[in-house]
């Protein structure tokens, strides 16, 4: 199956586009300029076996999603180094972004990073303290570097990443007051605005949460946690997500993979209809 930049630019294969939009973030943007939505998966290295992780890989491999994300809560400092190389080694041209649970989560292999600042909280150190520990690293890398307004959003239990970083979730049913925290981010100079339910949450971002971000956005939106079916995955594309993140779901069934990016494709064809 195809990727979705393939399927719109026919022509050139899933790396060349990359190459030729230069960057990840230019990638994302010029995805949501054209109204095709993206799929990312998840891999946090510390929740999977290695034979869970080549069975995901594989997954990967024939369904050819558009990113692949690296990291999470529990994944340790080896860990995120050793998965990057293995997908490497899969011979996968996914590009394959970052996405630190912790400072000690870097790894110049991958292909980019996303700079989280969790700005639904209030917790300097997760806005900007350790920002400050990494920077030095991460500008010495030459990675590309994006920075994201990383939003939690309450989903029905405790989530991990809620309790890790000792953050309040935004309420759910105030989509105004998520709406502002993104414009908020959005005026500070992020790049991307993360609308996060949590890694296996009960509840995902509710679409009309989604929806009131977006009306106040120019920069694309991510919506990730406790998407666990096409539906649901499309019920946010809908709302208004620019890039979905599925993690969870994929670790316990690596062939959901096939009818998310079903999903994810049908609603490309039906906004070219429109
Ligand atoms: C978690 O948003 C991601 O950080 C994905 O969540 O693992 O629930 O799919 P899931």
């Amino acid at each position: 199956m195809k990727n979705i930049a393939a399927q719109f630019l026919p022509d050139l294969n899933h790396e060349v586009y990359i190459c030729r939009v230069s960057s990840i973030l230019n990638f994302i943007e010029q995805s949501k300029v054209i109204g095709r939505p993206l799929l990312a998966v998840l891999i946090d290295p510390g929740k999977l076996s290695n034979q869970k992780l080549r069975q995901l890989l594989e997954s990967i491999r024939e369904h050819n999603p558009d990113l692949i994300f690296v990291g999470g809560s529990t994944s340790t400092a080896m860990q995120v180094p050793a998965c990057v190389d293995l997908i490497r080694q899969s011979g996968i041209k996914t590009p394959v972004v970052l996405f630190p649970g912790h400072e000690n989560q870097f790894y110049p292999g991958a292909d980019a990073l996303l700079l989280l600042s969790l700005i639904s909280g209030r917790n300097a150190d997760l806005l900007i303290g350790k920002h400050v520990l990494a920077a030095q690293e991460l500008h010495a890398s030459g990675m590309e570097i994006i920075p994201t307004g990383y939003m939690l959003i309450e989903s029905g239990k405790l989530t991990t990443v809620a309790y890790m970083s000792q953050t309040q979730p935004l309420p759910r049913e105030n989509a105004a007051l998520a709406a502002s925290t993104a414009l908020a981010g959005q005026l500070l100079g992020m790049r991307l605005i993360y609308l996060e339910a949590g890694s296996g949450a009960r509840w995902p971002v509710p679409p009309e949460m989604i929806h009131a971000v977006k009306q106040h956005l120019k920069i694309p939106l991510i919506v990730g946690g406790g998407i666990d079916s096409a539906e649901k995955l499309g019920m946010a594309v809908y709302a208004g997500a620019d890039l979905v993140v599925v993690g969870n779901a994929l670790e316990s069934d690596p062939d959901l993979l096939g009818s998310l990016m079903s999903g994810m494709q049908a609603f490309a064809g039906m906004e070219q209809n429109d």
